[in-house]
C-alpha cells in the first residue's frame, strides 16, 4: 500500500506503551501496536460470544436476537454460561476491547507528538458504557442490573429502567447530559456546515478561507467563537454530554430510590413559599 504524502512524516518509529518494538508495525493504513492485537482479539472473542448465545436462542432474527445478563440471584457471582455467564464475558471482551481502542489511540498521539485529547474524551464514552454495566450493577449489588445486549431488548431496559423512576425526563443530571447532547450536535452541524460552505464553493466562486466563517457568524448572530475556539467548545459539550451521561444513570437506584419528579419536592419546600 502506497504512502500518502504526509505519511513519510507522521509515520516514525515509537511511542509505545508496552511490547517495546516487537508489535511497532502498520497493516496497509492501520497502525497495529500491542493494543491493536490485543484490540482485534477481544472484539473477534467478544463477537463469537455474540454469535454462539445467538446460536442457542430462540431466534435468528436480527432485530430480537438478545444477550441477557444473569439474572438478579446471581448476585456479583459468576453465572452459568446460557444463564448470563455469556453476557459477562461479552462485557470483559467488550471493555477490553474499547480500552484497547483508547490505549493505541494514546500510542498514536505520542508518536505525532500531541496532546491526548482524543483518548481522553473516547474514555468518557467508554466511562458512560462501564457505568451501565460494572459500576451501578456493582452498587447495586447484581450483574443483572446491566442492560441486555439486543436490539429491541436494550431498548426495552431502557424504557422499563425508565418507568422504575416514573418519569426519567425530571432526573436533574439527565436534563445536563442530554441538553449537552442536543448542544454537540448542533455545534457540529453549525461547524460542518461553515467547513463545507468553505471550502466548497458553488461553481464559479473561489474557495473561502476562516476569516469569511469569522465574518458569516458575525454577521449572522453578532459573534465568532474562533477556528480554535469551536474545536474548544465542541470538546467541552461532548465530553460533558459523556459524563453527565454516567451521572445520571449511576444515581438511579444507588443515590435515589424514588420517583425523579419527586425529587423536585426541594423546590416546592423552600421556606420562601411559605
Ligand atoms: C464560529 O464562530 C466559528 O469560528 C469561525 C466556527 O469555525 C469555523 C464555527 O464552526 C462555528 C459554528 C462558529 C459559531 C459558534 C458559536 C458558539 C457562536
Amino acid at each position: 500500500m502506497s504512502m500518502l504524502n504526509f505519511e513519510r512524516k507522521y509515520r516514525v518509529r515509537g511511542g509505545t506503551l508496552i511490547g517495546g518494538d516487537l508489535f511497532d508495525f502498520w497493516v496497509g493504513p492501520f497502525y497495529v501496536g500491542f493494543f491493536g492485537v490485543s484490540g482485534a482479539f477481544f472484539a473477534l472473542l467478544g463477537t463469537v460470544m455474540l454469535a454462539w448465545g445467538a446460536a442457542m436462542g430462540p431466534t435468528w432474527n436480527l432485530w430480537q436476537i438478545s444477550i441477557a445478563p444473569p439474572d438478579l440471584s446471581y448476585g456479583l457471582g459468576a453465572a452459568p454460561l446460557y444463564d448470563g455467564g455469556l453476557w459477562q464475558i461479552v462485557t470483559i471482551c467488550a471493555l477490553g476491547a474499547f480500552t484497547s481502542w483508547m490505549l493505541r489511540e494514546v500510542e498514536i498521539c505520542r508518536k505525532l507528538g500531541i496532546g491526548y485529547h482524543v483518548p481522553i474524551i473516547f474514555g468518557s464514552a467508554i466511562l458512560a458504557y462501564a457505568t451501565l454495566v460494572v459500576i451501578r450493577p456493582v452498587l447495586l449489588g447484581a450483574w443483572g442490573h446491566g442492560f441486555p445486549y439486543g436490539i429491541y431488548s436494550h431498548l426495552d431496559w431502557v424504557s422499563n429502567v425508565g418507568y422504575q423512576f416514573l418519569h426519567f425526563h425530571y432526573n436533574p443530571a439527565h436534563m445536563v447530559a442530554v441538553t449537552f447532547f442536543f448542544t454537540t450536535v448542533l455545534a457540529l452541524a453549525m461547524h460542518g456546515g461553515a467547513i463545507l460552505a468553505t471550502a466548497n464553493p458553488k461553481k464559479g466562486e473561489v474557495v473561502k478561507t476562516a476569516e469569511h466563517e469569522n465574518t458569516f457568524f458575525r454577521d449572522f448572530i453578532g459573534y465568532s467563537i474562533g477556528a480554535l475556539g469551536i474545536h474548544r467548545l465542541g470538546y467541552f459539550l461532548a465530553l460533558n454530554a459523556g459524563i453527565w451521561s454516567a451521572i445520571c444513570i449511576v444515581i438511579s437506584g444507588p443515590f435515589w430510590t424514588r420517583g425523579w419528579p419527586e425529587w423536585w419536592s426541594w423546590w416546592l419546600n423552600l421556606p420562601i413559599w411559605s
